[in-house]
């Protein structure tokens, strides 16, 4: 009899409606919008007995044993077998590891449900529901009913709620996240972080007026001259949309043709966005009854021969590779503050570059770099061995970099996208990164593309280091991965290498890096100590004075100690990766002056 209940419950969920996951809605910051963040009821649920039937199948909309329905007896004879509560609650935004020890290596299916009241500032309104990133899968649903599932733990999306659904009290919305590693994912089942799980990112109801601007596009095209795009939703759209930049007595008027309107304008008397004068300008876009802001820096970079030139001038990027983590804390950084620590720890280093490794961080870090003036690379996490030959892959890898372009296009600070790291060469995975490349290209044609290629850095009979990835010739910036000293022989090895590429362009080290345990003192040839990796800095330092003219920087390894699973030594590591050159305590070591001082003199 269950059987048969079961089976007919599955039966009617194939044609319950699952709403598709619409278009990403940009400039989150300045939309009207309502915070869910807060406490949020949880299950763990690692049999996914909320999930799947006995027959482990998807269950039916309806299922009364589904985790997405009631959890409220209907009379005292009903049976229940779960139950949200305030006795098990997490924070929203946050990752589950580090808010209660029974998560910390949790990687499965936890359940989290709010319940909100919600009254629509204006009749006819259209809502969405946005998060920031949950990781890894999301399956939203709201009063029963699902929204959509979104995978990839690093980027935002959002679903529409329909009108019907939505009650002015005790809506029931509940998101089942699972966080485990799978083959044909990305990043797939190896990664030299810690995967932490949760809805690690902030999340909002979105409230716009029924046409309304979902995302636009400015950027400049030359030092006088801005142009991008406006996209716009909805039945009946505006005839005409309004660009305006108050500070320069700029107001554009542009016809509407359809949802997507392309703008060009020219802009005498433009103060350009750099790190030393990180000048941004409020934009207003205007479109009928929804107008949005935002506060954009204009500036051109382009790779040129073996230079990288910012507003047409030569740079050298003094960077650093940072995780999105709290190391003090041992959880994922979410939060303007978050990102104030890390960005400020990466200015007091010296720099004026960060690589966000290896994943697109929250958006308050590429927001803060804006009005800092840090330049940023940010990365999808294509991370080593990746399914490069399965189609689907593809699709997953591609929707990660159109979400992370989407949702940062207008940040100056932004000059690369990075299509993955140390990926292996082969034509399968140069095919796979060529397609990503040309995605990019097509989505945001102001920007450098790029990606961390893999040198063989071990012992080497030759002085000569040559970069001849055949990826190389698809990005603008040629960026490799040396550990010159660590994996391969001992720093002194710098003294005799001599590294080139065959492609004339710009070349960059994205990472360089060796471990000490902060605290840990000894002589320098005694690995694990803050000597040995000093020293490890030192000869770096040297050789990069051997580099060639088309050297245009480096962002080593890493600017803190972070978490991860496959770092056992048991008296150095006790999983933690300790190439920061500051320690997981957050004390600098000795190394951190070593590169501050090549950076001062820089
Ligand atoms: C790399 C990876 C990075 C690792 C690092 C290491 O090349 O890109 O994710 O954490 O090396 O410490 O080995």
């Amino acid at each position: 009899m269950i059987r048969i209940a079961c089976a007919l419950t599955f039966v009617m969920g194939l044609v319950a409606r699952v709403f598709a996951q619409t278009d990403l809605i940009t400039d989150i910051p300045s939309r009207q919008t309502v915070s869910l963040n807060g406490r949020w009821q949880y299950i763990i649920d690692p049999y996914e007995t909320g999930f799947l039937d006995y027959r482990y199948k998807e269950m039916a909309r309806s299922d009364r044993n589904a985790y997405w329905n009631s959890d409220v007896p209907s009379s005292k004879t009903d049976k229940i077998e779960f139950g949200y509560t305030d006795k098990y609650s997490l924070m929203v935004p946050g990752d589950w590891n580090h808010q209660d020890p029974k998560f910390e290596y949790y990687e499965g299916t936890v359940w989290y449900k709010k319940s909100f009241d919600f009254v629509r500032r204006h009749p006819g309104d259209r809502i969405f529901l946005y998060f920031g990133a949950v990781n890894y899968r999301a399956d939203v649903y709201l009063n029963g009913v699902k929204l959509g599932m979104h995978k990839g733990g690093f980027t935002p999306f959002n679903f529409e709620i329909p009108d019907s659904l939505l009650r002015r009290a005790g809506n029931y919305l509940v998101v089942r996240v699972d966080n485990r590693r799978y083959p044909d994912e990305v990043p797939t089942v190896n990664t030299d972080w810690w995967n932490y799980g949760g809805i690690t990112r902030e999340v909002r109801l979105v409230e716009v007026p029924s046409s309304f601007i979902r995302d636009f596009f400015l950027q400049a095209a030359s030092a006088t001259a801005l142009s991008g795009s406006i996209r716009l939703s909805g039945s009946s759209l505006p005839s005409s949309v309004v660009v305006g930049i108050p500070e320069l007595g700029i107001r554009q008027t542009f016809p509407v043709t359809g949802d997507s309107v392309g703008i060009a304008f020219s802009v005498p008397g433009l103060q350009l966005w750099s790190p030393s004068s990180p000048k941004r300008y409020t934009v207003v876009v205007t479109a009928g009854a929804d107008k949005v802001t935002d506060k954009i820096g204009f500036r051109t970079i382009e790779a040129r021969g073996g230079q990288v030139l910012l507003n047409g001038k030569p740079i050298f990027m003094r960077g650093i590779c940072i995780h999105e983590e709290i190391p003090q804390e041992g959880r994922r950084a979410y939060s303007a503050r978050d990102a104030a620590q890390l960005l400020g720890w990466a200015r007091e280093l010296g720099c004026n570059m960060v690589r966000l490794a290896h994943y697109p961080h929250d958006e308050t870090m590429t927001r803060l770099a804006d009005s800092l003036g840090i330049l940023v690379w940010s990365e999808i996490p294509v991370y080593w061995t990746i399914d490069f030959g399965n189609p689907a892959v593809f699709d997953k890898a591609n929707a990660q970099l159109r979400e992370m372009i989407t949702r940062d296009h207008n940040r100056a600070s932004v000059i690369i996208w990075s299509v993955g790291n140390e990926t292996p060469v082969n034509t399968t995975r140069t095919d796979f990164m060529r397609r990503l490349i040309a995605s990019a290209r097509s989505l945001d044609s102001t920007r450098l593309i790029s990606a961390a290629l893999e040198v063989n850095y071990g012992s080497s009979a030759t002085s000569k280091r040559v970069v001849d990835d055949p990826l190389g010739q698809y990005v603008d910036l040629v960026a490799f991965n040396e550990y010159l000293g660590w994996y391969g022989g001992l720093p002194s090895a710098c003294r005799t290498a001599n590294w080139s590429t065959i492609y004339d362009k710009p070349l960059f080290i994205s990472e360089t890096g060796a471990e000490a345990l902060g605290g840990y003192h000894a002589d320098s040839l005694t690995r694990w100590s803050e000597e040995y990796q000093a020293w490890y800095y030192r000869e770096q330092v040297a050789m990069l004075q051997r580099m060639p003219a088309n050297f245009v920087g480096l962002s080593p390894w890493v600017l803190a100690d972070f978490r991860s699973p496959k770092r056992n030594n048991p008296l150095y590591q006790e999983g933690w990766n300790n190439k920061g050159v500051m320690s997981h305590k957050g004390v600098r070591k000795e190394a951190w002056e070593v590169l501050k001082k090549y950076y001062q003199a820089k």
